[in-house]
């Protein structure tokens, strides 16, 4: 596999992986009781044109990074999962814009789902790991977690929240584009919650900061900054590319070594920003 350089690499990203979300219109979602549930809105018009924007990795290296008030000056945050702001406001500020959460939370772990407040600010976007190049029928015939009638209960109680379901056709897009760029044979599982944020958000503003997810001088065996746990596949992945994925960022980042150092920050181009 031939690499490419960070600028073709970023055009790849900008043409190939389509940051979509499920509308209405979309195949089997295209029936009256999925039009009262799905966002009558589009993301885009629900954000607006967003200028700098941070992506807040869950890392544990995040701990006594003191980077609050920087990640809080960004026009939009997007954090993931159950990763709590109240309490870590220091290291990671207090803006939630959008979280982006995997749909193993939405159905294995729906009691919080659905109680904790903590899903209760910004805007939500789900995902479900899809077969490879699934059309999207099939993976509604099959996801990965049946996520869907939570997802329709969390709508119903909480209707004025924005809640988007992320088109899976994005995740094979960028997979793909990880195992071209990679010498390695790269197992078939879709890219962790991180990259597919980090892409989102270069769709969606001019510019995008990246925190600790390539680590910095306070890398750590500890999986999350808010829990104990530890366990080194959390920072280099099992199940997810993880590796691929830090090594892409790597090679496309536009900061420098310097702030991976000591501030575990990447900088990356919004597409708006990407000529081919
Ligand atoms: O841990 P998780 O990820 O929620 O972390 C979000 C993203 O932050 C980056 N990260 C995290 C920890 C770390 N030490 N280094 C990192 O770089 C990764 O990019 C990660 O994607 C997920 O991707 O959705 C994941 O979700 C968890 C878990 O399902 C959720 O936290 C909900 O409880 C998965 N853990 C388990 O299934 C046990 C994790 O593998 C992937």
């Amino acid at each position: 596999a031939a690499k490419l350089s960070p600028e073709e690499l970023l055009c790849q990203l900008r043409d190939r992986v389509n940051v979509t979300m499920i509308e209405g219109m979309d195949g089997p979602f295209d029936t009256s009781e999925w039009q009262q549930h799905l966002p009558g809105k589009s993301l885009n018009e629900t954000v607006g044109r967003l200028g700098r924007c941070a992506v807040v990795s869950s890392a544990g290296s995040l701990k006594s990074s003191h980077l609050g008030q920087e990640i809080d000056s960004h026009d939009a945050v997007l954090r993931f999962n159950g990763a709590p702001v109240k309490g870590f406001q220091e290291d990671v500020g207090q803006k939630t814009t959008i979280r982006l959460v995997n749909s193993q939370l939405v159905t294995v772990e729906e009691q919080q789902f659905l109680t904790e407040s903590l899903y209760n600010t910004g805007i939500l976007i789900v995902w479900d790991p899809a077969p490879y190049h699934a059309e999207i029928h099939e993976w509604y015939r099959k996801p990965d977690y049946n996520f869907f009638e939570s997802y329709k209960l969390y709508r119903s109680t909480h209707p004025e929240q924005p809640f988007y379901i992320l088109n899976p056709k994005m995740q094979w897009q960028l997979w793909d584009i990880l195992q071209e760029n990679s010498l390695e044979h790269i197992q078939p599982n879709p890219p962790s919650s991180g990259m597919l944020g980090i892409v989102i958000m270069m769709t969606l503003c001019d510019e995008v900061h990246v925190y600790e997810f390539l680590p910095s001088k306070r890398q750590t065996d500890i999986c999350h900054y808010y829990q104990k746990f530890q366990d080194r596949a959390c920072t280099m992945g099992a199940y997810h590319p993880l590796l691929f994925e830090k090594n892409l960022v790597k090679h496309i980042n536009q900061g420098t070594d310097e702030d991976i150092y000591t501030h575990g920050k990447v900088t990356l181009p919004g597409f708006r920003n990407v000529h081919c």
